[in-house]
């Protein structure tokens, strides 16, 4: 099958000011595999939507955008943060925003340290992944933040949604000081002070959105490597997205597994991937 690249991607590499990629790699999945063949449903569920984005009251064919595909198929995950790292770095040194699709959650540190130490890094998942290895592997999806913590420091990244952790992660997270925003917050306080506090906590300008899509409860989201119940709806996230997109510098959307889908983790996918590319157009001119 060939793979039509993500919708309305029309702009040349050189011309784009965001540039999305696939990372077809599911190699330390725990549960559900098959997030490798993610990116390329999530493409296809693109092609849904129309060019006009009625709550933005723009059209997102304004909007730069292009898409480079998938990167290989890693053998290992030190191949894949290799991998990924590079691509992140070329595309942010030649001026332009990174966009991955993943791919489970491993891929989000390895495009995190494609990018200079100063940026902050929000994450949206059910669980901390805060795990200094598990099975044996550091590179494993249950460490993303972990990793993510190693380039740019505990104290600059932080995961709102979490409603899962083992008693050792919540000891090395009282231990080093990580913050976390629960889902069981979100739900009572709001989407709104949920944001605000985590810009809060990473203290910076330039920031990195990572979004593992079990953040989202598993009845609008049930195609993911790690269902978690009591998760954040889909306007919830829109919201987090709509209020980051101008100042990300980078971002990635992780774990949907096809096999699972009836198509909606896929399509939900592929929208907010919409919505932050609209968000990254900058003012209207
Ligand atoms: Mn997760």
């Amino acid at each position: 099958m060939v793979t039509r690249p993500f919708a309305d991607s029309v702009a040349s590499y050189d011309d784009a000011r965001v540039v999305l990629f696939g990372v077809p790699f599911d190699r330390t999945s725990s549960f559900r595999f098959g997030s490798r063949w993610a990116p390329d449903a999530i493409r296809e569920a693109s092609y849904n939507f129309e060019t006009y984005m009625m709550d933005h009251g723009r059209d997102i064919l304004d909007v730069k955008f292009h898409d480079l595909g998938n990167l290989e198929d890693f053998g290992t995950p030190e191949a894949m943060v290799k991998g990924v790292s590079e691509a992140s770095t070329r595309i942010a040194k030649a001026g332009k925003i990174p966009l991955a699709i993943g791919g489970e959650h491993s891929i989000a540190p390895a495009a995190v340290r494609g990018l200079p130490k100063d940026v902050g890094v929000i994450g949206l998942d059910a669980h901390l992944d805060f795990r200094d290895s598990y099975h044996d592997d550091k590179w494993s999806h249950a460490c993303s933040q972990r990793r993510i913590a190693d380039h740019v420091g505990f104290d600059r990244t932080v995961y709102a949604g979490v409603r899962s952790f083992s008693a050792e992660e919540k000891e090395d997270r009282e231990r080093l000081g990580l913050s976390f925003i629960s889902a069981y917050e979100i739900h009572q306080r709001g989407i709104e002070r949920a944001t605000d506090r985590a810009l809060h906590a990473i203290g910076r300008e330039k920031v990195y959105l990572t979004i593992d899509t079990d953040a989202i409860d598993p009845a609008f989201a049930p195609a993911v490597g790690n269902p978690e119940p009591f998760g954040l709806t889909p306007l919830q996230v829109k919201g987090v997205v709509n209020t980051l997109a101008p100042r990300l510098v980078g971002m990635d959307i992780n774990e949907v597994s096809p096999a699972w889908d009836q198509g909606q983790t896929a399509l939900l996918a592929a929208r907010l991937i919409r919505e932050a590319i609209i968000g990254m157009a900058g003012p209207e001119r």
